[in-house]
């Protein structure tokens, strides 16, 4: 580098050290190259960096001309370097590729094939085995109204029975569902005065503490039937044969009496432990038996409401959890895992 001799007025300085600056760059050739020749103008012991420094040493009228035309020569020389680094790495990368360092050939990194969610699959199980039963599957809201989730279900305002279901309000008239029930109503004002046969799967929520085996959102399955003669023991043989497909063809089920004011009678089935075989055990809480539907025979006044008169036609309903079974079958032990991301549990259902 050249000295800067004193007879060189600072603005003559500048522009000398510019001059040469930007030779030098030229020259550079390697990303060695390039931090040396940063360190040397640019850096923070570097000549401009230097000449910066001074300026406050100066006269009082030389400083604005200095400083302005010192700032002016770092922008032009920290752009030249952008460029030259560039250049660099371009001629570097090239020089890679003619030496075979980077191999063109070589086969991709394999990017694994994606799969279902557990629940996906679970909800395609269970949609499969009522299909064979001759059910479709129809697809209600998720945002719905107070008439439908509730009142349309047999519970007026202030019906004590809205207590079993915590709610997430969006306004004093629309929530988000507690259950997929409300799907009934709006299956049976779409299909009047055809029978029905259907599924009813969907996401639900509630304003409730999440634990091991709750969620504040999870998925529902409804089941409707409507027709001229359906009776309790089609509900049973329908909840029945479900059971048997989806737990194992051994499965005993145990109906018990209930309570939903959408249906009368209500019940509520539960199969044998399928851990212990009915013995007792921790899963059921030695008990022996596990919940897996509520249900009934569709309350006149929900046939009613959905327009099919309950002196001609009767039907039966009943809710499943989709979590909660996909839980027993393989044996999870938190219903928090569904959704927690956590890739390790969900790439063993692949
Ligand atoms: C109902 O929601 C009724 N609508 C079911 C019904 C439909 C009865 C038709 C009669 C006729 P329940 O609140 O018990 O019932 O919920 C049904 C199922 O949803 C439960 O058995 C459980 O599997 C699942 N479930 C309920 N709350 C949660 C929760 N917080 N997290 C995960 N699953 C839940």
């Amino acid at each position: 580098m050249t000295e800067y001799a004193p007879r060189n007025t600072p603005l003559e300085q500048l522009a000398q050290l510019e001059t040469e600056a930007l030779q030098a760059l030229e020259q550079v050739q390697t990303p060695e190259d390039l931090d040396r020749w940063y360190h040397t103008y640019l850096g923070r012991k570097g000549a401009l960096t230097a000449i910066l420094r001074s300026v406050g040493s100066l006269p009082p009228e030389e400083r604005p001309a200095v400083g302005g035309r010192a700032n002016e020569a770092k922008r032009r020389l920290e752009a030249a370097y952008d460029a030259r680094a560039e250049a660099v790495r371009q001629a570097q990368l090239a020089r890679e590729l003619e030496a075979g360092a980077i191999d063109v050939t070589l086969p991709g990194r394999p990017v694994g094939p994606g799969h279902l969610h557990i629940t996906t699959r679970t909800l395609r199980q269970i949609y499969a085995i009522f299909a064979e039963m001759g059910f479709q599957v129809y697809e209600a809201r998720d945002v719905e109204t107070d008439e439908m989730n509730f009142g349309l279900l047999n519970m007026p305002p202030h019906h004590p029975a809205r207590e079993m279901w915590d709610t997430f309000w969006i306004t004093d008239e629309v929530l988000l569902r507690t259950h997929t029930s409300p799907g009934q109503i709006r299956v049976m004002r779409e299909r009047y005065p055809e029978p029905i046969r259907v599924i009813l799967p969907g996401k639900c929520y509630r304003y409730e503490q999440i634990t091991a085996r709750s969620e504040h959102q999870f998925f529902q399955v409804e089941g409707l039937a409507v027709g001229r003669h359906i009776t309790m023991t089609d509900l049973i043989g329908t909840l029945t044969a479900f059971a048997r497909r989806f737990y194992g063809a051994e499965r005993r089920i145990r109906i018990r009496g209930s309570y939903f004011p959408f249906t009368e009678p209500s019940i509520e089935a539960d199969i044998d432990c399928i851990l212990c075989g009915g013995k007792g055990c921790r899963v059921c809480k030695y008990s022996g038996w596990l919940e897996i539907a509520g249900a009934g025979m569709v309350h006149p006044v929900v046939l009613a409401n959905g327009g099919y008169d309950p002196n001609e036609w009767s039907g039966f309903a009943f809710g499943l959890g989709v979590e909660r079974p996909a839980m027993l079958k393989y044996g999870i032990d938190d219903i928090r895992l569904f959704y927690g991301n956590d890739l390790r549990f969900l790439q063993q259902f692949g």
